[in-house]
C-alpha cells in the first residue's frame, strides 16, 4: 500500500483494530483488539484505498510509527499512563459509560479526568487535521471522542465530519448529570452528521440540545446560530453477515460445532451467552434466572447446559473486578449444586477466542441468551441468528438496540424482571420446532439484508447529504 501524506477518508476511534504488546525482551506483537466497534469497522476499512485509521495501539508511552495491518493503514496515537487512567478508564469508562447505560452502576466524576479527556480529544483532532486531504471525509467513532468533531472543524473547516455513537445516548435527565455537558454537545455539533443506533438515541440527543443549549431544532436537524447545521439520525450497525454465514456453513466450522456438542455430553439443549464481561450485559441476571430454573427443577442439568463466554474487559476498574468476582462465584455455586459428574451445568470461559471458534459456538447453540440491561446494539444477537441452526432460538432483551430490528422473531424479555427472564428462557426452549424455524428465517433475513457494508454505506450517504436526508 502506498504511504501518502494525506488521506481522502480518515477514521478515528479510541482503539486501533490491533493491540500492540511488547514482551520483556522487547519483541513487539500485534493481536486483534476486542469489541464490537472493531468487528464492524474492520470489514468496512479493509482494502479501502486512500484511507487511514487513527487510534490508540494499546500500550502507553510513545506511540509506534504508522504501520499497515490486514490491508489497513493504521496511525497510532500516544497516551501517557496518566491519560490512560484519566481519559480512558476515568472519564470515558467511569463517567460517560455508566451514565449512557442508565446508571446500572453509579457514574463517578473527577475534574482531572475531564481535563485529560479534552487534551486527548484535541490530540486526535490535530492528527485528523494533519492527515485529512482537502475536503476529505472524516468519520469519528464513539463516546471517547465526543469533543473531537468541533475541534476538527476548528482546524479544518473544509472537511466533512461524521460521528457514530456505538452505545446508547441517554435521556436528557441522565445526560444532565455529566460535568461539562454543554461542551460535549457543542463538541458533537462540530459534525455535519451524527449517527446513532436507534431513533430513540438520536431523539435523546436532540432533546438535550434543545434543553441545554437552547438551539433551534427542526425535525432531526440542529440549526446553529452561524448558519451551520447538524443532522442526527439512526443508522443501526450490523455485521458482515454474508461472510459470517458462509463461515458458519463451512465443513470445518460444522465439524467443530458438532465436536463442541459432543464435548459437552450432547445435551438436548445448549444455551449460550457471549459477552464482554461488563455490568451492562446482564450476565448476573442471566445466571440468577438459570440457577433458579435448575433449583426449581424446571430445567434438568442432565438435559440442558449453559456455555457462558465472558471476554475480559476493563479489568483495572473496580466495578469490573467486582462483577468478575460475582459472576465467577455464582458459576461456582450453580456448578457445585447442580452439575452431574462430568458435565457442568455452566461452562464458563473468561478469555478471547478466534473468530471461527466463536462462530462454531453460535452454530452449536440451540438457544442464545442475549439479555443486556442496556446495550447500544449488540452484535452477538446478529451473529447468532446468522450462524445458528434453522431451528435455533434467540432470547433478546428489550433494552438492546438489536431489539428494534429483531423484536419480531425473537423471544423478547425484560432482564430486570427475573420472573420474565425465566419464563422467556423456558418459552424459547419449549417452543415448537415449526415456530422456531419460522422465527429464525425472519431474523436471518433481516440480518442478511442489512449487513455492515450497507450500514457503512447508509452512514456515508447520510453524511454526504446532510442536512438533507439521502435519497432512498
Ligand atoms: P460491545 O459492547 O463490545 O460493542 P457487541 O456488540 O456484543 O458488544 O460486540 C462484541 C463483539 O465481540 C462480537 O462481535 C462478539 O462476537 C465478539 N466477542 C465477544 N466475546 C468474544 C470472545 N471471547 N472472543 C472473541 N470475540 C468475542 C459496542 C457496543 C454495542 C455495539 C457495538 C458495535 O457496546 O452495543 O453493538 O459496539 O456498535
Amino acid at each position: 500500500m502506498p504511504d501518502p501524506d494525506t488521506f481522502d477518508f480518515v477514521i478515528a476511534a479510541n482503539r486501533l483494530p490491533v493491540d500492540q504488546t511488547t514482551d520483556d525482551a522487547g519483541n513487539v506483537t500485534f493481536s486483534r483488539s476486542p469489541g464490537g466497534l472493531v468487528t464492524a469497522m474492520e470489514s468496512v476499512m479493509r482494502g479501502r484505498e486512500g484511507a487511514a485509521w487513527i487510534g490508540w495501539a494499546g500500550e502507553t508511552g510513545e506511540p509506534p510509527a504508522p504501520f499497515e495491518d490486514s490491508e489497513m493503514y493504521l496511525v497510532p496515537i500516544g497516551l501517557s499512563d496518566d491519560e490512560h487512567v484519566d481519559y480512558y478508564e476515568g472519564f470515558s469508562n467511569d463517567s460517560i459509560w455508566p451514565l449512557y447505560h442508565d446508571v446500572i452502576v453509579p457514574a463517578t466524576f473527577k475534574r482531572r479526568w475531564r481535563t485529560a479527556y479534552e487534551r486527548v480529544n484535541q490530540r486526535f483532532a490535530q492528527k485528523i487535521a494533519d492527515l485529512a486531504a482537502p475536503e476529505a471525509t472524516v468519520w469519528v467513532h464513539d463516546y471517547q471522542l465526543q469533543l473531537a468533531p468541533a475541534m476538527v472543524r476548528e482546524l479544518r473547516p473544509d472537511v466533512r465530519i461524521g460521528w457514530f455513537n456505538h452505545i446508547p445516548f441517554p435521556p436528557v435527565e441522565l445526560f444532565m448529570q455529566l460535568p461539562g455537558r454543554e461542551d460535549l454537545l457543542w463538541g458533537l455539533l462540530g459534525a455535519d452528521f451524527l449517527g446513532f443506533q436507534r431513533a430513540a438515541d438520536a431523539e435523546n440527543f436532540l432533546r438535550s440540545c434543545r434543553r441545554l443549549l437552547h438551539v433551534h431544532v427542526r425535525g432531526d436537524v440542529v440549526q446553529h446560530g452561524d448558519g451551520r447545521t447538524t443532522r442526527a439520525a439512526a443508522v443501526p450497525i450490523s455485521i458482515d453477515s454474508h461472510d459470517v454465514y458462509e463461515l458458519a456453513h463451512s465443513d470445518k466450522v460444522r465439524e467443530r460445532a458438532a465436536q463442541i456438542r459432543k464435548d459437552l455430553g450432547n445435551p438436548q439443549k445448549l444455551l449460550l451467552g457471549v459477552d464482554r464481561l461488563d455490568y451492562t450485559k446482564g450476565i448476573r441476571h442471566r445466571l440468577k434466572a438459570y440457577g433458579e430454573l435448575l433449583a426449581e427443577k424446571t430445567l434438568d442439568p442432565a438435559d440442558v447446559t449453559l456455555v457462558q463466554v465472558a471476554t475480559p474487559s476493563r479489568e483495572r476498574l473496580q466495578a469490573y473486578r467486582t462483577l468478575r468476582g460475582q459472576v465467577e462465584q455464582t458459576v461456582g455455586q450453580i456448578n457445585g449444586e447442580y452439575s452431574p459428574i462430568g458435565s457442568p451445568a455452566v461452562t464458563y470461559m473468561h478469555r478471547s477466542f478466534p473468530r471461527e471458534e466463536m462462530i462454531a459456538l453460535f452454530v452449536a447453540a440451540d438457544v442464545a441468551l442475549v439479555t443486556p440491561l442496556r446495550d447500544g446494539m449488540n452484535l452477538v444477537a446478529k451473529e447468532y441468528v446468522t450462524c445458528c441452526a434453522d431451528d435455533g432460538a434467540l432470547v433478546l432483551s428489550e433494552f438492546t438496540g438489536a431489539a428494534t430490528e429483531l423484536a419480531r422473531g425473537s423471544f423478547l424479555c425484560n432482564p430486570h424482571d427475573i420472573r420474565s427472564l425465566k419464563k422467556t428462557i423456558v418459552a424459547a426452549i419449549d417452543a415448537p420446532e415449526k415456530e422456531r424455524r419460522a422465527q429464525m428465517k425472519r431474523l436471518r433475513k433481516v440480518v442478511l439484508d442489512n449487513d455492515v457494508q450497507k450500514w457503512a454505506g447508509s452512514f456515508l450517504d447520510a453524511l454526504k447529504a446532510a442536512p438533507e436526508r439521502p435519497a432512498s
